[in-house]
């Protein structure tokens, strides 16, 4: 039997990390993974990067899986045929809800040939869910925070990443907060930068301890879909030269990206790049909590790398557009940087509908 699990959580939460670390210690057991990935546009940073681990992949484009099944369905049985894996982790989109009625329900009836899934878990970045458990705002919309807090609502598993970023205040604090909060759920606090840890989570889907629940959420759809589209989606292929070693100025572009979003006062849900060149792949990010330190593990890509731009992040596209726009002209002066987009899109994602239940 193909073990089927769901990966939910906020935009930056650590999804795609805590996957690429799953898979690993699937492979190391000598079991076949496959991955599916799910986001707003067609150049998807998570599709390119987890191919670049050598790990097999189908991508469910253009939307979240809530308003796809049948894409999903689709590229699900392709992951099977080609891959014959014994484990399929599927992300989906960081701004996703409602997975109970929309995909679990109907894998489970295995409507379109569906695998029932056997776990769902929601992830949260350990320093926003903090924050929101003390009473301090989040830095986005009502409508996003809607959406945000019911990800969590909608899982009996409960990741909670990024705790290496936590001091001990902040981990004690979290350790009884979260348990009051979640008092029904599963909770594990976890990094998923530790092999350990993940072996843990990996341990507690696979003994279904993280079951999709039956029931589905009330969501009001008018709030999901209002918190959607007030995160705007950019994604761009570009072809980047500098004069000397790329490095430094990949860097400072995701510098000035953060600078140019906030300028606007946008918050940022996630900003991702993916670099390659010199056979070399690497991804940056950014998230609601600033930079990652991914920066530091650049490898040497050369002088010109097909660079992928996703952005997701609170506010107008056009406005949003112009701001990656403008971080390139930024690095441009300042590192002698040139581009030139292969493709690129910037829009508001279509309010998702509800599935007559
Ligand atoms: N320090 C730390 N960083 C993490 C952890 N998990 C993910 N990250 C970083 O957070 C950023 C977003 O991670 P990603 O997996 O792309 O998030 P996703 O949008 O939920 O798939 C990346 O820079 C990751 O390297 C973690 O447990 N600890
Ligand atoms: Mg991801």
């Amino acid at each position: 039997m193909i073990h089927l699990h769901l990966v939910n959580g906020f935009l930056g939460s650590g999804k795609t990390t805590a996957i690429v670390a799953a898979a690993r210690q699937h492979l190391a057991r000598g079991q076949r993974v496959g991955v599916v990935t799910n986001d707003q546009g067609r150049y998807l940073v998570d599709t390119a990067f987890v191919r670049a681990q050598q790990l097999p992949v189908v991508q469910v484009a253009g939307g979240c899986f809530c308003c796809n099944y049948h894409d999903l369905a689709q590229v699900l049985e392709r992951l099977q045929a080609d891959a014959r894996p014994d484990v399929i982790y599927a992300e989906s989109v960081g701004s996703c809800a409602d997975l109970v009625a929309t995909v679990v329900q109907p894998l489970r009836a295995l409507e379109a040939g569906g695998i029932p899934p056997t776990s769902l878990s929601a992830f949260a970045d350990a320093r926003l869910l903090l924050r929101r458990l003390r009473g301090q705002p989040l830095p986005f919309s009502d409508d996003v925070i809607y959406i945000w807090d019911q990800q969590l609502a909608e899982a009996e598993l409960l990741v909670i990443n990024k705790m290496d970023l936590l001091g001990e205040d902040d981990r004690r604090a979290l350790q009884a907060l979260a348990p009051a909060r979640y008092p029904e759920k599963r909770l594990l606090l976890q990094s998923s930068l530790r092999a350990e840890d993940v072996a843990v989570w990996v341990q507690a889907i696979e003994a279904g301890e993280a079951a999709p629940p039956l029931a589905a959420l009330a969501l009001d759809y008018g709030r999901y879909g209002a918190g959607e589209q007030q995160l705007a989606w950019v994604d761009q292929a570009l072809v980047i030269q500098t004069p000397q070693d790329v490095r430094p100025a990949l860097s400072a572009l995701l510098g000035a990206l953060d600078e140019a979003v906030r300028r606007r006062g946008m918050p940022v849900g996630h900003i991702k790049l993916l670099a390659r060149g010199d056979g070399r792949v690497a991804k940056l990010s950014l998230t609601a909590m600033g930079e990652a330190d991914d920066r530091a593990a650049l490898p040497p890509m050369g002088r010109e790398i097909e660079l992928l731009v996703n952005a997701r992040v609170q506010g107008d596209a056009a406005a949003l557009r112009e701001a990656v726009t403008e971080a390139l002209q930024a690095i441009g002066a300042a590192h002698g940087l040139t581009w030139r987009w292969k493709a690129e899109q910037a829009f508001h994602p279509k309010a998702p509908l509800a599935r007559p239940r």
